[in-house]
């Protein structure tokens, strides 16, 4: 595949950390961003020195617009030729029943999961329109084609990602941008750590019993599915570790 501009939120951890691996390693330009901006510089010298690749870190939130709009829009002619946007960015906050559930654990999901992943494509879809080609791959789950018990918001908010990528396909058709959605199971990142603030057992029991997804296979999913000739687009993409069937029904001690 042609040398492309590859921009990734996300990728201080788990899926964008590896898909920046993937794409550097194939010889692309990755745009890394995220909010810890150590992480950022040491994932940065790390591609850059291994692969000879050119590699632009961009910190900011992606809840806040203002910061996502400067950064975007700052960007030089030559970085803003964004050739594959991966709308990674995202979290679970909290495992509770609803009437139980934290409201600024919602806000968060919300802000993070579906604004944020609006206000970072209302920036880089026109820079794609411009140049009449583009592909976006936003992350869903299996958690936005399913709800289960607990996940409630979160499932809420990957439902919404799913819609808006739908939508997306549907609005940018006439642009020949292609959209793809990845949507995967459960896989063992820095995900369930924050959805439970840090606490490393109940963290660690999500994945017990079986093996889970990796960062790296979501990575390689998210490769191939740019690697496509141009005139193949992967609309939606659902993808589990062997030992999960769905959201709900995980074989646990068949590792
Ligand atoms: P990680 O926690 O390992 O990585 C999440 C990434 O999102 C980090 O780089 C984090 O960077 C970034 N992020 C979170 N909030 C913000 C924010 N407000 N602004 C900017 N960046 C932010 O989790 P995963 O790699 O597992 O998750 C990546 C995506 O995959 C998420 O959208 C998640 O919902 C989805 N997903 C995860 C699954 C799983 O089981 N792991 C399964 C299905 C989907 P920083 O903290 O530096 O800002
Ligand atoms: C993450 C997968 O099942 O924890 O999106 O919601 S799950």
């Amino acid at each position: 595949m042609a040398k492309k501009i590859i921009f990734i939120t996300g990728a201080t951890s788990g899926f964008g950390k590896a898909m920046a691996e993937i794409f550097a390693q194939n010889g692309h330009d990755v745009i890394i961003t995220g909010r810890r901006n150590e992480r950022l510089i040491e994932l940065k010298n790390t591609l850059q020195n291994k692969f000879n690749v050119k590699v632009l870190s961009l910190c900011f939130d992606v809840r806040n617009q203002k910061e996502v709009a400067e950064n975007i829009q700052n960007l030089s002619a030559e970085w803003k030729a964004i050739d594959v946007l991966i709308n990674n960015a995202g979290l679970a906050s909290g495992l509770d029943k609803i009437q139980n559930g934290i409201l600024s654990d919602w806000e968060k999901m919300i802000d993070t999961n579906m604004k944020g992943l609006l206000y970072v494509s209302k920036e880089v879809i026109p820079l794609m329109i411009q140049r009449k080609k583009g592909h976006i791959i936003n992350i869903g789950s299996t958690a936005g084609k399913e709800v289960y018990e607990k996940g409630n918001v979160y499932c809420a908010t990957k439902h919404a990602v799913d819609a808006i990528s739908k939508a997306m396909r549907i609005d940018l058709l006439e642009h020949g941008i292609k959209v793809s959605q990845i949507c995967p199971g459960a896989a063992e990142t820095e995900f369930s750590m924050v959805r439970f603030s840090g606490d490393t057992e109940r963290a660690k029991q999500v994945y017990n019993g079986y093996k889970p997804l990796t960062a790296k296979d979501v990575a390689e999913v998210a490769y191939f599915v740019t690697a496509l000739p141009q005139h193949v687009c992967i609309n939606d993409l659902v993808m589990t570790s062997t030992a999960q069937a769905n959201s709900t029904s995980i074989l646990r001690n068949s590792k």
